[in-house]
This record gives C-alpha cells, sequence and structure tokens, in this order.
C-alpha cells in the first residue's frame, strides 16, 4: 500500500479490481463504506464475478479473468486522448519529459532486445538518451516524439474503447462509466484511490497489470495524495512482513537484492546496488544502500564481520538460478531435491497442479512440516480415494510433523497492509507438545552448528560465523528479535554536526544514522526505527488523530512512521498543497511537518527542484520503466498460458507474455479451449482463510462442502441445476462439486465469440472438519509471472459436466 487502510476514507471515488476486500478483508472494509458516507465516494467494482463488494458498490462492470491489462491500458489510452491528466503533477512528478533512446521500438508485441533461444530481454535499448554527463535528456515541452509522454500516447492509442471490448469482455458503456469516473479525479482536488490483491497478480503478466494501474494514477495526479494511491490489499496477517524481511529468494531484508552470481565481489554487488542519479541535484535514498547492507552483514555475522572479510560477503549464498517455489518445486518433480520444510505453508493445497506437486514431494527423501495443524501436505502419501489418489507402499518419503504454535500464542508484531507494525501478546499457552517456531528453528539451528562444529563439512562458515546472541540460543524471545531487526550502535554515533545520536550498545534511533564501517548493526533498516531506546514503537496505541486520520502513535509504520508514501507529492513544488483540504504535511520556513511524517528531506525548501520519488533515480514517478521490469518498460495485454483467444488481438506476433515463466515439463500440460471451453478463476470466501480454518467446526459449520460457481446460461445449457454436484475438469485433472447456479456470473463476448466464466473458491480439501473435498489447485497451471514468478492461479482453461 502507498497509502493505508484508514485513508481509504479519503477517497471520491474508489477502484476495486482485482480484489474482494468486502469478503477478503471485511474489517479493512469499512474504510470504503466511510468514503461513501463521508464523501458520496463512487465505489466501482470491475471482477469476473459479481461479489461481495460489488453488492455494496456503486457500479459493477465484468470482466474476463486475466485482461485486465488491456483495460488498464484502455483507460491510460482514454485519458491521453481525452485529456483528462493533472498536468502539472505530471510535467513535474513523472518522467513524461525525459526522452528515450531511439533504438528502443515495440514492433508486434515484442519490445527492442528480444531473445527467442532464451526467451528473455536484452534491455540496453530501454533507456533514456543521455547527454555527457550521463544524466537524462529531457523535453519539458513535450515536442520530442521520443518523450516518454509521446511514446506512451502513441503505443496505448491501439487500445481504443472497442477493443477494449472485446478483449476483456466488458460492455465498452461499462468501460467508459469507468474511464469517465476515473477522469473526474485528475482535477486537483479531487482523488480516486485503487484498491486490489489477487485478481492481478495471479496472472502470467500480473506486475504489469499493476504498473498499467500505477501510471493511470500517475497521470491522473492520485500518487502520494490522500485518498489516493495504489494500494495492495495483503494476505496473510504478515504476509507484509515477510516481504520487508526478504523472505523471497532472490531478497535479502529491506527490498535489498540477494547478490547474483556474477557479482563475486562486494564492490561489484554495492555499485549494482547503488544507482546513480539520473539528475544532477535528484537525492536517490539508494545512495545509502551500502549502510544498510553492511549493517545487515554486521547482523548476521557479528564480530566475524570485519572490513578486511568484506563483512563476511563471501558467507552469504549467491543467486545463480531460480529458487523461487515454482522452480523448487520444478527441480523436486525431477527428482533434484533431498529435503524440503514447509513451515506455516501447505504446498500440496495452495501450489498449482496438485497431481505434479505430489510426484514431487514422493521424490523427497524427507519432508518436514512445521504447522499446529494435520495438513494436506504432510499427508500427501495417504490414500484418500479420488480426493488424493495415491499408493502409499510405492512413496518412501520420510515426513516428519513438528507441532508448532499459532501467532496467537506468542508474542511478536504483525505488519499490515498499511506498513504498520503492530505488536501482539500471547492470548493463551501452545496445546500439548507443540513450541513455537523461534524454539523449533533455534533448535535446529543450535543442533546443526554442533555439527559442522564437529564434522566440518563443506563451507561450514557461514553457519560457525553466524551471530546468535539470544538468551537462550534453543530459543530465541521475539523481543530480541525484534530488536535486532532495529538494530545497534556498535560505538557512539555521531550525525554530520558530530552530536552523538547513539552511544554504543543502544538501539538504534531510526535509519538515518547507519553507518557503512561497521559500527552499526540493523538486520531490516526499514524497521530501524521500530524499536528504540524510547521503547517498543510497536506496541503503541494512542490513536489521537493529527489530520486526515492519520494516527502516528498508533504502533509504528515503516518507513520512519510514515503513513503515506511519497506525500511530498501531495503539494505542488512550490509547495502548495494541490487540494487545500487534503493538506498532510507542510513546509514551515525552515523544515518540512506536518499530520504525517515528510516523504522528503526534511530541510530541502519548495522549489529546491528535488523531485519528490526520492527512491527513484530521476526523483520522479516512472510512465516508462526503463529495465526495472524483465518484461517491457510499457505494460502490455497478453493472453494468459490458457486462453479461449487463439488468434492475438493488437496485431500481435505473441499470444503469451514473451518471458512468462513457462516450465518445459508443463507444457503439455496445457490445455486448449476446443476440450476446454470455459475460462476459470479461483478466489477465496469470507467463511474460510485458505485450507487452515476448515479445522475449525464454527467456520466448518458455515461452509461445510465445497461448491463451484456458474452462470444461468451455462447451467442452461449444460442441463444443470443448483445443488447438482458437476465435474470441473482441466487437462491436469478434475475435481468435483456442488454447482451453485448464479446469475453473478454472465456470459461475455470476447472477440466475437461467446465465453462463460466459471468460478472456483479453493478452500476445500482432504483434511479438516468440512466434508472432503477435491483441492482446488488440481486444476491450475504451474506457470508463473514473469517477474514475481506467481503462478496463473485466476484464469485457466475448465471444461464442466453433471455427473
Ligand atoms: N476470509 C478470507 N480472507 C482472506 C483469505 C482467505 O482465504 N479467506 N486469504 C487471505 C490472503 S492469503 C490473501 S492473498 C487475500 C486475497 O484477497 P483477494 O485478492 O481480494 O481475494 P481473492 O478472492 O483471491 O480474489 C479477489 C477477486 O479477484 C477476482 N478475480 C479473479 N480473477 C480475476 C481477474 O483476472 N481480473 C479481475 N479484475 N479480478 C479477478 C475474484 O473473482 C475475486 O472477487 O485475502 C486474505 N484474506
Ligand atoms: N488456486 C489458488 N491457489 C492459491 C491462491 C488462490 O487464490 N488460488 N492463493 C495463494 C495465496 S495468496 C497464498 S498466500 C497461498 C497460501 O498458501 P499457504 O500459506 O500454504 O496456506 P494456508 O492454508 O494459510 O497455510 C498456512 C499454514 O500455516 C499454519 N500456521 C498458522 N499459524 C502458524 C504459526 O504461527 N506457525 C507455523 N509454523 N504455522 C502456522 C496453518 O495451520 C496453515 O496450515 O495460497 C496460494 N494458492
Ligand atoms: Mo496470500
Amino acid at each position: 500500500m502507498t497509502n493505508n487502510w484508514v485513508d481509504i476514507k479519503n477517497a471520491n471515488v474508489v477502484l476495486i479490481m482485482g480484489g474482494n476486500p468486502a469478503e477478503a478483508h471485511p474489517v479493512g472494509f469499512k474504510w470504503v463504506m466511510e468514503a461513501k458516507t463521508r464523501n458520496a465516494a463512487q465505489v466501482m467494482v470491475v471482477d469476473p464475478r459479481f461479489n461481495r463488494s460489488a453488492a455494496v458498490a456503486d457500479f459493477y462492470a465484468p470482466i474476463r479473468a486475466g485482461s485486465d491489462a488491456a483495460f488498464m491500458l484502455g483507460v491510460i489510452n482514454y485519458l491521453l486522448t481525452h485529456d483528462k491528466i493533472q498536468h502539472e503533477y505530471v510535467k513535474a512528478y513523472t518522467n513524461a519529459a525525459l526522452i528515450v533512446r531511439e533504438d528502443f521500438q515495440f514492433h508486434e508485441g515484442l519490445f527492442s532486445g528480444y531473445d527467442t533461444a532464451t526467451r528473455s530481454y536484452n534491455t540496453t535499448s530501454w533507456d533514456y538518451e543521455r547527454d555527457e554527463q550521463g544524466f537524462a535528456k529531457q523535453d519539458p515541452t513535450f515536442q520530442h516524439p521520443r518523450c516518454v509522454l509521446n511514446l506512451l500516447r502513441n503505443y496505448t492509442s491501439r487500445y481504443t474503447p472497442e477493443l477494449v471490448s472485446q478483449i476483456t469482455g466488458t460492455p465498452e458503456k461499462d468501460f467508459l462509466h469507468v474511464c469517465e469516473t476515473l477522469a473526474s479525479t485528475s482535477v486537483p482536488d479531487r482523488t480516486s484511490t485503487f484498491l486490489f490483491a489477487l485478481g492481478w497478480t495471479h496472472h502470467t503478466n500480473g506486475s504489469q497489470i499493476i504498473r498499467a494501474a500505477s501510471m493511470v494514477q500517475m497521470l491522473l495526479g492520485n500518487v502520494g495524495m490522500p485518498g489516493g494511491g495504489l494500494n495492495a490489499l495483503r494476505g496473510h496477517s504478515n504476509i507484509q512482513g515477510y516481504t520487508d524481511l526478504g523472505l523471497l529468494s532472490t531478497r535479502l531484508p529491506g527490498y535489498m537484492n540477494l547478490p547474483k552470481d556474477s557479482q563475486q565481489t562486494l564492490d561489484a554487488y554495492l555499485q549494482a546496488v547503488t544507482p546513480k542519479a539520473d539528475e544532477p541535484k535528484e537525492v536517490n535514498y539508494w545512495h545509502n544502500a551500502p549502510k544498510f547492507f553492511v549493517s545487515l552483514m554486521k547482523t548476521l555475522w557479528g564480530n566475524h564481520a570485519t572490513d578486511s572479510n568484506n563483512w563476511g560477503y563471501d558467507w552469504l549464498p549467491k543467486w545463480d538460478r531460480s529458487y523461487d517455489m515454482l522452480a523448487y518445486f520444478e527441480r523436486m518433480q525431477q527428482g533434484k531435491v533431498n529435503g524440503y520444510i514447509a513451515q506455516g505453508f501447505n504446498p500440496l493445497a495452495a501450489m498449482p497442479d496438485k497431481n505434479r506437486m505430489r510426484d514431487g514431494l514422493a521424490k523427497l527423501r524427507f519432508l518436514v512440516t512445521i504447522d499446529p495443524l494435520d495438513t494436506e501436505t504432510s499427508n500427501f502419501w495417504q490414500n484418500e480415494g479420488v480426493y488424493n489418489d495415491v499408493r502409499p507402499e510405492d512413496i518412501q518419503t520420510e515426513v516428519f510433523r513438528l507441532p508448532s504454535s499459532c501467532f496467537a500464542e506468542e508474542n511478536g508484531s504483525v505488519v499490515n497492509s498499511a506498513r504498520w507494525l503492530q505488536w501482539h501478546y500471547a492470548g493463551t499457552q501452545p496445546p500439548g507438545e507443540a513450541w513455537n517456531d523461534g524454539r523449533i528453528l533455534g533448535t535446529i539451528f543450535t543442533k546443526l552448528r554442533d555439527l559442522y562444529a564437529k564434522e566440518g563439512g563443506v563451507c561450514p562458515e557461514p553457519v560457525l560465523n553466524m551471530q546468535w546472541n539470544y538468551q537462550d540460543p534453543e530459543d530465541p524471545m521475539p523481543e530480541e528479535v525484534a530488536k535486532e531487526a532495529n538494530g545497534y550502535a556498535l560505538a557512539d554515533i555521531q550525525d554530520a554536526t558530530g552530536k552523538v545520536v547513539a552511544r554504543k550498545g543502544e538501539l538504534l534511533p531510526d535509519f538515518s544514522v547507519l553507518k557503512d564501517d561497521g559500527t552499526t548493526a540493523s538486520y531490516c533498516w526499514v524497521f530501524a526505527g521500530s524499536w528504540t531506546e524510547a521503547g517498543n514503537q510497536m506496541a503503541r496505541r494512542d490513536n489521537t488523530d493529527t489530520g486526515l486520520g492519520n494516527t502516528p502513535g498508533w504502533a509504528w509504520a515503516w518507513p520512519a512512521n510514515r503513513r503515506l508514501l511519497y506525500n511530498r507529492a501531495s503539494l505542488d513544488p512550490q509547495g502548495r498543497p494541490w487540494d487545500p483540504r487534503r493538506k498532510i504535511i507542510e513546509w514551515n520556513g525552515q523544515r518540512w511537518g506536518g499530520a504525517d511524517v515528510p516523504d522528503y528531506p526534511l530541510t530541502s525548501p519548495p522549489g529546491s527542484g528535488v523531485g519528490p520519488f526520492i527512491m527513484q533515480s530521476e526523483g520522479v514517478s516512472r510512465l516508462f520503466a526503463g529495465a526495472s521490469l524483465v518484461d517491457g518498460p510499457f505494460p502490455e495485454h497478453y493472453e494468459p498460458t490458457e486462453s479461449p483467444v487463439l488468434a492475438p488481438a493488437l496485431g500481435s506476433k505473441v499470444r503469451h507474455n514473451p518471458v512468462a515463466r513457462q516450465f518445459a515439463d508443463e507444457i503439455p500440460r496445457m490445455g486448449n479451449p476446443s476440450e476446454f471451453p470455459y475460462v476459470a478463476t479461483t478466489y477465496s470466501i469470507t467463511e474460510l482463510f485458505r485450507h487452515w480454518t476448515k479445522h475449525s467446526h464454527l467456520n466448518a459449520i458455515m461452509q461445510p462442502e465445497q461448491f463451484v460457481e456458474i452462470g444461468e446460461r451455462l447451467a442452461g445449457k449444460l442441463g444443470v441445476s443448483a445443488g447438482d454436484t458437476v465435474r470441473v475438469s482441466s487437462r491436469r485433472g478434475y475435481i468435483e462439486a456442488k454447482a451453485v447456479v448464479t446469475k453473478r456470473l454472465k456470459r461475455l463476448n470476447v472477440m466475437g465469440q461467446e465465453v462463460d466464466q466459471v468460478g472456483v473458491p479453493c478452500h476445500w480439501g482432504f483434511k479438516g472438519a468440512t466434508r472432503k473435498g477435491f483441492l482446488a489447485n488440481t486444476l491450475t497451471p504451474a506457470m508463473g509471472d514473469a517477474n514475481s514468478q506467481t503462478p496463473e492461479f485466476k484464469a485457466f482453461l475448465v471444461n464442466v459436466e453433471k455427473v
């Protein structure tokens, strides 16, 4: 989220697309209702299904699953052709005026630099034209044909309302209604907020859908504004914390990248993660990356990390190939993985193409599950008839089940979608033999370390040299770990004026004091400030409103307790708020202050020319993204891996995202529309949380049995009535479930053909208190987004038959 939950109430228009917060975020959703009652906000839902959010919205439009990029590119085209952009904002705060290299091209669906053999792009041409000093050239008059704005105008002109309607199946008048309503917020004193989640991420071009949406918000001048922004509604209660802490396979804590295999020296790595500014004045806060990185290394290896051994750089794993979940399970299926630890993770249920997933688990020598519940994954070897059709005698995998506590049984912090770290306290003790995760991991770690110390082995240093200063090394306390994340001064730390800002041994006050000389340690720089000498900031519960619903005394938000990212962009370059009713920060003549923590150098005066997007090398937001995404500097519509549309629209030579994550062994498992004519998508429902709460009797009573949703016209065609059992099959397998026949799924007209969509909620399985059911992921394809590798759970092909 750029903004925060409470801030949704400040919006004039709420676009809910690719998310269903009334269902999946029912508590946060109250702020949407606040926007309606306080501001008469227009709430619009664009979704394949008329869902529970749509039920209380002002407007609903249907869309074919997997076609959102075309919709958003169409909105951009509408805004540009109808001149509904916030000109001053676009000029001052985006890269619209920057000039792109002459050799950058887009032709028949491909950007310049595509290599068919490696299915990847050489991105050299995706850059600005630069002057002698290496700074980007620009044309603030927008005359230059290759300035970003003109390129974008030309690029999106293909996405006419008529074509968008053909690709998406959204009736043209509905599409135009969304365009007009969004366009009403191009004026300075109206904003729209975008709420999205999995309906946008679970696609082979998911990152580009979200980019297209952020471009719409930039053109409308809505980024950095109270009541604006691009607001990702996160999943599990701490999934935001998971990304903050770098638990993705290519990341380190604080959104730093894991070193690549090609970056064998610390210098090579630091140079790569410390980009130069594209303009002379810009701040480019990432120039501090060496301070963040060395402080992380001092936390990992403690006294073993020294200047002379490059802070232990050689002990960090180097990224030599993909280790994301799809890639890992592919290797498992090829018999190349010995052991797997699934901690708080039920991959048999959660990952795509369940039958292949199960075959992979069967090739492991051992599987460890760490979970409070008896999951499908830990029982993958049990025969459950049609629900899990295996021969246990053929499976040799040894399974260890380590019962853990759950979050409610321990102290700790969870980070919500709004980046707030909120401390909570154990409600009760874990039952039986359950240990909390810290104790399980601490015990495994110390035992492994003892083995390395005794027996040596290949490369023991990373384990032996790991700093592990916990009172009980086998049971680190959440409080100890949280303080480590904040960080400590390892010597007296002075600021630029020579004032001591932290004494040796003290907790650090914030990340501005971090050093790259080994005198500070901080595990996650964006968390610095969360637990200081003043105490645990995450445990604060002062809900005083400093303006526009801002409550800086409630918990603590990263970074620096800032609640609204890019908030300097809520004022014009001279420091006047675009909308006086939405003033959230201000210049007092000497420094910036106000209701929120300014996202800007505190003493850079208005008019200084420093851009408001201080994490970007341009200082402005990017309508043209350069090489920051692997599949193009502009978003493009591509068909999902499985799609009913066989002839690519838009004069394109390529049907699918040409760099989408794809696996050779999975390609033969893709179906075609002649056998599997219907578009299916998967989603969750309020009464059940993933494959987890079906173990609770109350939840099981509310949703006792698996169902799928089909539209009335499709049901009529198939002779299916409500309550009949239907078989839904894809090329990869089938499920059987009760049919809910509904008006909420409409037949759509897509590229001249009629397309029916099928809704598959994904919660049931062969464990728990509900009736046994099929894992919905029996149906889904193991193909992924080109950038995030997220599987395409939300658009694939199925057939439906009455059983
Ligand atoms: N009760 C409950 N709450 C939950 C969860 C749960 O299981 N149960 N799960 C949690 C987790 S882990 C997460 S990540 C979040 C997920 O939160 P959401 O993303 O909101 O949940 P979903 O139901 O997966 O999908 C949202 C909507 O996307 C729509 N959709 C599907 N395909 C497309 C498409 O191609 N385009 C568009 N525009 N829309 C599409 C679906 O019809 C659905 O209405 O919820 C969290 N909250
Ligand atoms: N088809 C389809 N597939 C999907 C999705 C979809 O929309 N459609 N959504 C995807 C998304 S967004 C997600 S997040 C994944 C979810 O995938 P998973 O995370 O595998 O799903 P959960 O069922 O929530 O499993 C979490 C497990 O953590 C356990 N647990 C709870 N608290 C603790 C704790 O404190 N410690 C430990 N060790 N364990 C704990 C729970 O008992 C549960 O078994 O599924 C993905 N898969
Ligand atoms: Mo999620």
